[in-house]
């Protein structure tokens, strides 16, 4: 096993991988930008680093800096985290050729799914159900034509760097084709420096369900089932739950095999999660993220398995310490994540924190890096919170949640809290009757009408 972790992030994740090494008697280092030298998980840390200043691009995601740290400490080993440099294949080999280990997939795993036509190419090599689309990148305007003439309207142009929905752009109708395409490989440069875009048949009601898979290096792969993160706004998701609330068992038992069937053909290691759009009864692949994930506590509530933990033990070179089959999915849980943004306009509102108060009671959550006195610094991520909750069925975690809702006290920043009293309350999140479109098109609109 490791003796030495340097966690390169910061918030309620750096704390929570911070907990798996504890258990596993692994010394932990933070590494913190100078707006974060109160944080808490430099204050829980064994060692801390100040790796540059506010502006992530200068501490977070500066790799020099980060290897230094790791090396200055003595560190046989870099978590990334969340978000930052977690899927950043480069990162991966640095680290490699440092002689330290990066905890997460090989970085030719993370490279090809960093790109989404490689991925989706793979993923039809690997048995997937794909959107119908373009075998590849679009060459030109006569090529988008033809493959328009064969997809059908309204259909979807997508960029290969993308994700998170940037360089995206509907097109409805044929007149509308050139000027989408051109428009979609412009705003695809500018943002990553690439303009390679490919095309899919849209959907226009998806629900969004993803499968949790973990590998290791002598081939063996399982799945801890699905999450459906339908409830988003602005590609941010903002309610995730598990299992999904309308998969039937032969589905959950289908979308789970298969998933981990594809894992295990490609040789993937470590932790995964392979996202799918659900429609008329049909998934559709449509990316992997090679990492950890904001929203895995939910998986952990319904299986009990401390996720980061067996990440970091797989990482080490040891087996999967669990069986597919004596895997069990027990009750269902709910996350909902707490941003420091105003719940109207959802513009950020960061400050001084002056009451923390977590809700408790059994199966209830709280992963954060708050405390009363703490200051959010303006430059980061809004997530301040996540507020998880397992109960025996979805009802039950519903009425537990909104228990703890009532409970949990964050003053006096405006934050999504109040926002989600009213979300569980609806009559559509009690039915369950969401997809990608519901918040922004009907939940958010009546309530502003
Ligand atoms: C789609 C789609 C509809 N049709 N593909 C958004 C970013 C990337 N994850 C893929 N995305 C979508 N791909 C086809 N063919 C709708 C989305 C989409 C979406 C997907 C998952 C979760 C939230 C979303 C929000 C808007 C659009």
């Amino acid at each position: 096993m490791f003796s030495k972790i340097l966690i390169a992030n910061r918030g309620d994740i750096a704390l929570r991988i911070l907990r798996a090494c504890r258990e596993l008697k692994i010394k932990t280092v933070a590494v913190h930008s100078t707006a974060d030298s109160d944080a808490m998980h430099v204050r829980l840390a064994d060692e801390s680093v100040c790796i540059g200043p506010a502006h992530s691009s200068k501490s977070y995601l500066n790799i020099p800096s980060i290897i230094t740290a790791a090396q200055l400490v003595g560190a046989d080993a870099i978590h990334p985290g969340v978000g930052f440099l977690s899927e950043n294949s480069d990162f991966a080999e640095i680290v490699q050729a440092h002689n330290m280990i990066f905890i997460g997939p090989k970085a030719d795993h993370i490279k090809v799914m960093g790109d989404k036509i490689k991925a989706k190419l793979k993923a039809n090599e690997l048995g997937l159900p794909l959107v119908p689309g373009s075998k590849g990148i679009i060459r030109d305007l006569k090529n988008a034509k033809n493959e328009s003439e064969k997809i059908g309207f309204p259909l979807l142009i997508k960029a290969s760097a993308g994700g998170g929905g940037k360089g995206m752009k509907v097109v409805n109708k044929k007149e509308d084709l050139e000027k989408a395409l051109f428009a979609a490989k412009n705003e695809a440069r500018a943002a990553f420096g690439n303009d390679d875009v490919y095309i899919e048949k849209y959907l226009s009601n998806p629900r969004h369900i993803e499968v949790q898979i973990l590998g290791d290096k002598y081939g063996n792969v399982i799945h801890l089932g699905e999450r459906e993160c339908s409830i988003q706004r602005n590609h941010q998701k903002l309610i995730e739950e598990a299992p999904s609330p309308i998969l039937n068992k032969e589905e959950q038992l289908y979308i789970g095999e298969l998933a981990c069937e594809a894992a295990k053909k490609m040789k993937y290691e470590n932790l995964g999660t392979i996202e799918f759009l659900y429609e008329n009864k049909k998934f559709f692949f449509i990316e992997m993220n090679t990492r950890l994930q904001v929203e895995h506590p939910i998986t952990e509530a319904i299986t009990g398995i401390d996720i980061v933990r067996e990440q970091i033990s797989i990482s080490a070179g040891n087996k999967i310490s669990y069986e597919q089959n004596k895997i069990k999915f027990l009750g269902h849980a709910i996350e909902c994540r707490i941003n420091a943004e105003n719940p109207k306009t959802f513009l950020p509102t960061p400050g001084a924190i002056s009451q923390f108060h977590p809700p408790g009671g059994l199966g209830v959550r709280v992963d954060s890096g708050l405390y009363s006195g703490y200051e959010i610094p303006p430059y980061y991520d809004s997530l301040i919170a996540k507020l998880i909750v397992h109960g025996d069925n979805r009802s039950h975690c519903l009425l537990k949640l909104n228990q703890a809702i009532q409970e949990m006290v964050i003053e006096p920043i405006p934050s999504t809290l109040a926002l989600h009293k009213d979300i569980l309350n609806s009559k559509d999140m009690i039915n369950a009757n969401y997809d990608i479109k519901w918040l922004e098109n009907v939940f958010l609109k009546n309530k502003n009408e």
